[in-house]
């Protein structure tokens, strides 16, 4: 990599900040137009720090995700918290991102406390209004532009779906406009730091998330133990992964494992065939659940849980 700088060449940290669910890993998802951090329709997807490196003619956009800002609970949720102003903090953008929430504009104590974390950027602060495609009548959009406009002042505030693409141009342009003049901070075939083995833990945990309820995704942990490439030159093989599911109660382990292990069936079914996606091969995967007691409720058990993911 060319340490010279290209003339004008921008490169810097972008944090996605905002509460659960509103789509920032989404929004990283579809910017990279590769899946680097799961998604699901259920708050406190995202637990740690995840990078997706952007890299343009012109810029080099590192998109920082971070898990939604109020959810989680016990010495987990403290831990992701922090994630969240860490990342903030260390970015030359904070991208503060709010959905729609229904047909009148209600800014709550919530995203105030989204704006204060944004605050601590150590650059600046743009918004963006997410899924303006779920809004059918489009004076809807205005009031809420008009609130949140008033709450975030000369901060450029952009409609955008991260589902469809709308806006997307604006925001990055609005984004590149606001990083530093660097040279690209990352090679550009990289486009993230998540190992491909924390990656296959994550697309086992979406699985279970989208299929279990109340406590259990909230409670659920996976670490991929085995991870054998045995593909030989010409490709042909598979790829062998070992995978531990960690609940906290005897009970939600019953509920993964489901009837004649029925649930843990479906869960790997669906798991192997997303890493075949991402890895590109054939895989061998096979999963086995544990109980780990109270483990998000201190902060030891988060360590042991979590610290392969960095948390
Ligand atoms: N209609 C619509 N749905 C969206 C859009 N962006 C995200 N979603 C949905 O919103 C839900 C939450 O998306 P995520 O990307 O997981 O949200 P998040 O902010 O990363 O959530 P946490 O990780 O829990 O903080 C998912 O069901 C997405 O499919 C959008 O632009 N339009
Ligand atoms: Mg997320």
């Amino acid at each position: 990599m060319s340490k010279r700088v290209k003339k004008n060449h921008r490169a810097g940290f972008v944090a996605l900040i905002g509460r659960p669910n509103v789509g920032k890993s989404t929004l990283v998802n579809r910017l990279l137009g590769q899946k680097v951090s799961i998604v699901t329709p259920k708050p406190q997807t995202t637990r740690t720090r995840i990078q997706g490196i952007l890299t343009l003619p012109e810029a080099q956009v590192v998109l920082v995700d971070t898990p939604g800002l109020g959810g989680g609970q016990g010495a987990l949720k403290t831990a992701m918290q922090r994630v969240a102003g860490d990342a903030a903090a260390d970015s030359d953008v904070a991208l503060v991102l709010v959905e729609v929430r229904g047909d009148t504009p209600e800014i709550t104590d919530a995203d105030h406390a989204v704006l204060k974390e944004a605050r601590k950027s150590r650059g600046s602060i743009v918004a963006a209004i997410n899924k303006v495609d779920l809004i059918k009548r489009k004076d809807i959009l205005l009031p809420w532009l008009a609130a949140l406009g008033q709450e975030l002042g000369d901060v450029p505030l952009i409609p955008i779906s991260a589902r469809t693409g709308d806006g997307l141009d604006i925001l990055v342009a609005e984004l590149v406009k606001r990083l530093p003049e660097s040279p690209q901070l990352f090679p550009e075939d990289v486009v993230t730091d998540q190992a491909e083995r924390v990656l296959a833990a994550e697309l086992v945990r979406e699985q279970l998330l989208l299929r279990t309820r109340d406590e259990v995704p909230h409670s659920a942990a996976v670490v991929i133990e085995q991870f054998e490439d045995e593909r030989d030159a010409k490709g042909q093989g598979l790829c062998r992964l070992e995978g531990r599911i960690y609940v906290e109660r005897e009970s939600q382990k019953a509920i993964v494992v489901g009837k004649g292990g029925h649930q843990i069936k479906e869960v790997s079914t669906a798991a192997r065939k997303a890493i075949e996606e991402m890895l590109g091969c054939k895989v061998f995967l096979r999963l086995t659940v544990h109980v780990d007691p109270d483990w998000t409720g201190n902060p030891k058990g988060v360590q042991r849980r979590m610290s392969d993911q960095g948390l």
